[in-house]
Parts: C-alpha cells; structure tokens; sequence
C-alpha cells in the first residue's frame, strides 16, 4: 500500500528528527496551555453543548491504539501509540441532531481546522488524543489535546484541539 511504497528502505523511521515525526504547524507561533486553561467545547447541532476541562477529560474512559502515523507528503512514524478519549463517546454525550452531517474541528492556534463525516467522525479508531508515544501529548505535537485519527492522513489529526462543532454538511478545513 501507500506506506510501503512511499519508502521501500523502511529507514524513514530511523533518521534523528524526533523519532520520526516532522513538526507541522501553519501558525507561528501557538499559547501553551495546561490543567487551569484547557477547555474543549462542544456544540453545534447538539442538544448538550458542553465544555471539558483537561481533567474531565482524563476521567473518562480511555482507549489506546497503536498504528503507523502517515503524512501525505510521504514520512511515517511505524507504530505510534496514542490514547485518549473516543470521539464517538464525546458526540453521544452531547446528543447529535438527525440532521447533522459532519464535524468540524478548531484549535487555539488560531488558524487550523479540520473535518469529517459523521460516519467518519464516529470510528471507533478516532480519539480526543491526551498521550501520544505512550507520554502526555507534548506542546509541540499539539498538547495538551489534539485530535487522533487513526485510519486517515496525519493532516487530519488536528493538533491543539479547542473546538468540535456538529455541522450539517464538511466544512473543508
Ligand atoms: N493545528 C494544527 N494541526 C495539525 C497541523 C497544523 O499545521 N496545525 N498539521 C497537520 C499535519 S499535515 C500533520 S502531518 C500532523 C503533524 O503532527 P506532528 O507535528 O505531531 O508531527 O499534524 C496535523 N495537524
Ligand atoms: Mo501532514
């Protein structure tokens, strides 16, 4: 497949950058947050819009997978652990409207957004991401919280998560 072809020496994993990871960010520079100023709201088509702090968000059930990481223009990380909380349980708990289609995503960067399906949105491989490679996700790959979705292109994977809207159709990001 794609992952194999995009580096048939398999040494894309070993060079010195970071264990293998580039870092990706089209704002200059992004406000660090933690335990007293992390919020994630959600609203949109939803009949419980609602707003986590970072430790309400560690008290939920969490989940960890580990898959190879994929960026579109070509490097990846093989086996990277993530875990967090299902987006899935997120959505549930704040009730989606029947008309809704889409999710879209914001970030305190300030700029970056994301979206996907509802279908999409609703895998059980997508994840509000707390731990990245088995540590708290770090500022630079996104912290304190970002996006994880595990069978699609890393640009997906919103980093600096702030915001999920329930949405009647894609917003392209
Ligand atoms: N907020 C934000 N999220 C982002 C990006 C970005 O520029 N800003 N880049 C995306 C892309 S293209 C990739 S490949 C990954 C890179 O994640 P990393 O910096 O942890 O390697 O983040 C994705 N999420
Ligand atoms: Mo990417």
């Amino acid at each position: 497949g794609a992952v194999s072809d995009s580096d048939p020496t398999g040494l894309t994993g070993l060079l010195p950058n970071g264990g293998g990871f580039r870092y990706y960010s089209v704002a200059a520079s992004v406000p660090r947050k933690g335990p007293e100023d992390y919020r994630l709201t959600v609203d949109g088509l939803v009949d419980r819009p609602a707003t986590y702090t970072l430790d309400a968000l560690r008290k939920l059930p969490q989940t960890r997978m580990v898959r190879d990481v994929q960026c579109v223009t070509g490097w990846r990380v093989p086996e990277t652990p993530f875990e967090g909380v299902r987006l899935s349980r997120i959505l549930d708990a704040a009730g989606v409207r029947p008309d809704a289609k889409a999710v879209r995503f914001t970030c305190f960067d300030g700029t970056y957004s994301e979206s996907l399906t509802m279908e999409q949105a609703r895998r059980p491989d997508v994840l509000v991401a707390l731990r990245m490679r088995d540590r708290p996700v770090e500022h630079a790959h996104g912290g304190p919280v970002r996006l994880y979705v595990a069978p699609m292109y890393f640009y997906k994977s919103a980093k600096w998560l702030s915001g999920i809207s329930v949405t009647p159709d894609v917003r392209p990001g």
